[in-house]
């Protein structure tokens, strides 16, 4: 794969799917600090403020120098970087802080709905509701609230067509009693573990698939929240039943071989709050909580989070290049796409918006090249 040397035109590119940007940036602890500006606007319902935190920590993320006073005029001028946002950094260069997300890391509504929501199922709203409505403050209290009501299904699974499965859904108090195993990390043997797995057991109903790990696995994170592979099959006919049925039969037998213990039914849906959400497409997908098969040699078994995606083959490529992300290298690419190109990129595939044309890559070196983009590896999608 060929390399790209880094220029100005890179790091100062209002697209974030034209910055190559690494895991770990130069900037680290500033945008961490103004993450938590980010994350507690999410938290209280801001989405709009959110977005804008979103793309500035993206640009300093993708920015290759250690921020200094000198820098400053530089950074003042990348795209979309408003006057409060050069507030808050020169802020942070001045005195190696900022006051707010001191502020707000220290609050106890922050540090609640922080916790309520690495709760699956638990949203902002919700989270906002328990808190304010119910006046809960820790995860005990949480755990009396559900305790004492029936299990109701998540908002994740209203109105969705489910796919044909026995197992449990992940309700809310099913979320709350795993959240230890949820909570920790995957490191990248184990995710190459349970791929392999995973695909030993697809083998086994049909021979011929081909998988790729994608998301956070495939930028280089050292350690991932959960596992997500794209799956497909040179036979599958798009626009049948066929992609769905290979996904219900993997599922299936993941579930009998007492490998998959939940699901959250997501197959093909679409949530109507479209607007952090945009990311979603219509593949057949299955979200799931995954265990390893007993083993000896490990002491404890944990439940991980598991995402499958199934994708007939023309489709194969953008579903990979859909799921890599990051969410804002995601973002930027439907929107170069849409405003540059005139084509609309999702992983379902990439069709020319005049005419509705569609186009089949057969590598992502393809799909990079339909979109007029420069490859960026996906080790460097980290912006
Ligand atoms: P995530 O698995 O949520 O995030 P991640 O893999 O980058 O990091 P980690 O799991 O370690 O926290 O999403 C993976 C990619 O999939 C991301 O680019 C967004 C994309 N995505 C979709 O395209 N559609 C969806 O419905 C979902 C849930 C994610
Ligand atoms: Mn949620
Ligand atoms: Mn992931
Ligand atoms: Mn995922």
């Amino acid at each position: 794969e060929e390399h790209v040397e880094l220029t100005k035109a890179h790091y100062t590119s209002r697209y974030a799917c034209l910055r190559p940007c690494p895991l770990v940036c130069p900037n680290q602890q500033l945008v961490q600090q103004l993450g938590i500006i980010r994350r507690s606007r999410e938290l209280e319902g801001k989405d709009v403020n959110a977005l804008s935190y979103d793309r500035t920590i993206s640009l300093l993320k993708a920015y290759p120098y250690r921020l200094t006073s000198s820098k400053l005029p530089e950074v003042s001028t990348l795209p979309g970087i408003g006057e409060k946002m050069i507030s808050k950094i020169s802020e942070y260069v001045k005195h190696g802080r900022i006051r707010e997300s001191e502020t707000i890391a220290a609050s106890a509504r922050f540090k609640s709905l922080s916790e309520f929501t690495t709760i699956y199922g638990i949203g902002a709203s919700t989270a906002r509701k328990l808190f304010d409505t119910f006046g809960l403050r820790t995860m005990a209290d949480l755990e009396e609230h559900y305790a004492s009501r029936p299990a109701s299904p998540t908002h994740h699974q209203r109105g969705e067509r489910k796919l044909n499965t026995p197992a449990p859904v992940l309700s809310i108090p099913a979320a709350l009693e795993l959240r230890t195993d949820l909570d920790e990390k995957i490191p990248r043997a184990e995710v190459g573990l349970m791929h392999d797995i995973v695909m030993a057991e697809l083998g086994k109903l049909r021979s011929g698939c081909l998988s790729t790990i994608v998301g956070g696995y495939r930028r280089g994170k050292a350690e991932s929240n959960d596992v997500d592979i794209v799956i497909t099959h040179p036979t599958l006919v798009s626009g049948s039943d066929q992609v769905k049925g290979l996904g219900e039969l993997l599922v299936n037998r993941l579930y009998e071989r007492g490998l998959i213990t939940h699901v959250m039914h997501l197959s093909g849906f679409q949530p109507a709050n479209a607007l952090r959400t945009s990311h979603w497409d219509t593949l057949e997908k299955a979200l799931t909580v995954f265990i390893l098969p007993p083993d000896n040699s490990r002491s404890r078994r944990i439940h991980r989070r598991l995402d499958l995606i199934f994708a007939a083959p023309e489709a194969y490529w953008t579903a990979i290049t859909g799921w890599t992300g990051s969410k804002m290298f995601e973002r930027d690419l439907r929107l170069w796409a849409k405003v540059e190109r005139g084509l609309k990129f999702d992983s379902t595939g990439i069709t020319r918006r005049r005419d509705s044309k569609p186009y089949f890559p057969r590598s992502e070196k393809e799909v990079f090249d339909l979109l007029g983009l420069e490859w960026i590896d996906p080790t460097m999608r980290n912006a």
